[in-house]
């Protein structure tokens, strides 16, 4: 256990993160699911917990495999959206709407899970699409009636096509404008503040080194190594519901 009397470990870096914030004048923020780890929602990666600990991603988060096997990647999705709906915003979601209360920041996201607009923040960037989003694979263009049959994905009532999570998968190009504002945001910012991600999965990997490219300090949260600590200027290796809330005063 840590002697009180020394303080923690990672206070000169929280220290130093703090004056990087106070003297930024642009922030982006890109978060992953580690930041809705403390919230309940599993990270797709971590070894034992993560989603894709017992699935392979390429049988589930790709169109070719919702063509395949529908009804299981449907249900896989309820399953999430169920999950999803049962958690509550934690300390980190909630300290980013303190953040962009006292600095202009734009708040990047890889997750699907809404919690950051529970929250509270606005604006915010979603990468990957969301997990309470649906749209047609395949439609007629005249596609509006659906008739749903619980565990089977809605299909039309016109043309038989079938709804389709309105997520991103794997080897789908990001939504334009989506992509374009965080491109904007990390070329724009003085700092990056990176929160929760493996930095595993691309374009969105490439969003820090870009904002470094321009200038920006680079902060990563997390607590493991991740391929985005060699961007970094400041590591900060701790849960992110722990973390952020002491690096910026929360009202
Ligand atoms: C904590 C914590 C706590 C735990 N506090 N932290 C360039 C090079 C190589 C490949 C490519 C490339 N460009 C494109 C590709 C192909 C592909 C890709 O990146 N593949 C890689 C796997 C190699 N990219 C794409 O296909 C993208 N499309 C695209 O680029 O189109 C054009 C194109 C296509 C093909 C070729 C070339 C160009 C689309 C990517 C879509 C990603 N979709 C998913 C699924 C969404 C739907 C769903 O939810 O089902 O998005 S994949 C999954 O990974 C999900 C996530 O958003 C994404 C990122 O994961 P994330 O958030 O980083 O989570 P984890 O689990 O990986 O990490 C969690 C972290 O939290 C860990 O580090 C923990 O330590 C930490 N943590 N507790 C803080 N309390």
């Amino acid at each position: 256990m840590d002697d009180p009397a020394l303080g923690h470990p990672l206070d000169p870096a929280v220290d130093r993160a703090r004056a990087l914030i106070d003297a930024a004048r642009q922030i982006f923020v890109l978060t992953g699911a580690g930041i809705s780890a403390e919230s309940g929602v599993p990270t797709f990666r971590d070894a034992l917990t993560g989603l894709w600990a017992r699935f392979d991603p390429e049988e589930l988060a790709t169109e070719s495999a919702y063509r395949r096997q529908p009804t299981l990647v449907w249900q896989w999705y309820e399953h999430r959206r169920a999950l999803v709906a049962a958690t509550q915003p934690n300390p980190a979601h909630h300290a980013l709407v303190q953040l962009a209360a006292r600095k202009p920041v734009t708040l990047v996201t890889q997750n699907v899970d809404g919690l950051h607009q529970r929250a509270g923040s606005e604006h915010v960037v979603e990468l990957h699409g969301n997990l309470f989003a649906s749209k047609w694979l395949d439609g007629c263009g005249r596609c509006d009636t659906v008739d749903p049959v619980p565990g089977e994905p809605p299909h039309c009532a016109l043309c038989g096509a079938m709804m389709r999570p309105g997520v991103v998968w794997f080897g789908e190009d990001l939504p334009r404008v989506a992509r374009y504002r965080a491109e904007y945001a990390a070329e724009h910012c003085d700092l990056c503040l990176v929160v929760g991600t493996s930095g595993m999965v691309y374009p969105a990997a490439a969003l820090p080194g870009v904002a470094k490219d321009h200038g920006a300090q680079v902060i990563v949260v997390n607590p493991q190594p991740s391929v985005l600590d060699q961007t970094a200027d400041i590591v900060l290796a701790g849960a992110a519901g722990e973390i952020l809330p002491r690096l910026w005063p929360q009202a």
